[in-house]
């Protein structure tokens, strides 16, 4: 309840902010993308991870209210990096089930792009495997439009939910995520390896594009290098951080 009370005002307070993960070529290690990762300054409580208030802002329907702002800072923030110089690189946002449902969200993605003047191709969406196969022909539909305006959708988590490959093949989506439970023990687990030489095929015949997620150790790149893997994400190259100290990472 106390929670939920906080939570309420705390986009018009200016409590939320942004952070931003490189997604790194596994060759070389080249800034590729940024994953922008929302975090809340809770008065008292420090920096909140999404995990502790996400769910309550699906469920109040907050999201969103929250969803567009999220989007909106990061079309400025690309705008901000390009103006400065920096080269530049996609945005990939986070999309929840329910924002994905909502009505609205083309219109505030097309309004969006059109006042910050950001190029579509700057601008990608990672929607969660589960949150896809939720709902099929509304789903289909609006992965459309989103694709149809020149952004490009990531499949987040894949593999620790339920996908139908039949969905998989009929989307419009580009990049696959690998989830970071399979990329944890690639070293010791002939299994995880086993997992992700057939994330690999599958994707390679689907012509989808596959990030690895969590990666933290060389050992790992050297073995997703292996595995044909392109783009990954994770502790040994950058943790999320704020604006400033990402925005070293691409200059
Ligand atoms: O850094 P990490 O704790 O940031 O993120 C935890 C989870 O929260 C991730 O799985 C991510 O999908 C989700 N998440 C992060 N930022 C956002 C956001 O802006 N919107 C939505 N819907 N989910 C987000
Ligand atoms: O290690 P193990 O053979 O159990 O791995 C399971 C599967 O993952 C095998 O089919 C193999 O093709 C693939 N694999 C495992 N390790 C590597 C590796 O280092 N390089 C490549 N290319 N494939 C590997
Ligand atoms: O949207 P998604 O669930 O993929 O969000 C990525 C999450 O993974 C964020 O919470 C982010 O902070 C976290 N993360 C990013 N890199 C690493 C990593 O190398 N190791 C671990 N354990 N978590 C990571
Ligand atoms: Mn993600
Ligand atoms: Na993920």
């Amino acid at each position: 309840f106390e929670l939920e009370t906080s939570l309420r005002g705390a986009l018009e307070r200016g409590e939320f902010t942004l952070f931003y993960q490189p997604i790194v070529c596994t060759r070389d290690r080249r800034v590729h993308g940024m994953e922008v990762l929302l975090r809340w300054r809770r008065p008292g409580h420090g920096l909140v991870a999404p995990d502790d208030f996400i769910p309550m802002l699906e469920e109040n329907g907050l999201i969103v209210a929250v969803g567009e702002w999220v989007i909106r800072t990061a079309c400025e923030q690309a705008m901000a990096w390009q103006r400065a110089g920096l080269a530049p690189v996609p945005l990939a946002v986070n999309l929840s089930a329910r924002q994905f449902m909502h009505r609205g969200l083309i219109d505030a993605i097309r309004r969006t792009l059109d006042e910050t003047g950001l190029a579509p191709s700057m601008l990608e969406f990672e929607i969660t495997e589960t949150a896809l196969m939720q709902h099929g022909r509304q789903t289909l539909e609006t992965l459309a439009q989103i694709s149809n305006m020149g952004i490009r959708l990531s499949i987040d988590d894949f593999g620790t939910g339920y996908s139908s490959l039949a969905y998989l093949k009929r989307f419009p989506v580009h990049k696959i995520k690998i989830d970071r439970a399979f990329v944890r023990d690639l070293e010791s687990s002939s299994e995880d390896r086993a997992i992700v030489a057939a994330i690999m095929a599958l994707a390679g015949s689907l012509q989808l594009t596959v990030v690895a997620e969590g990666v933290e150790t060389q050992a790992q790149l050297a073995l997703l290098r292996e595995h044909g893997c392109a783009l990954a994400q994770g502790y040994l190259f950058a943790k999320p951080d704020e604006a400033g100290r990402a925005a070293q990472m691409l200059a």
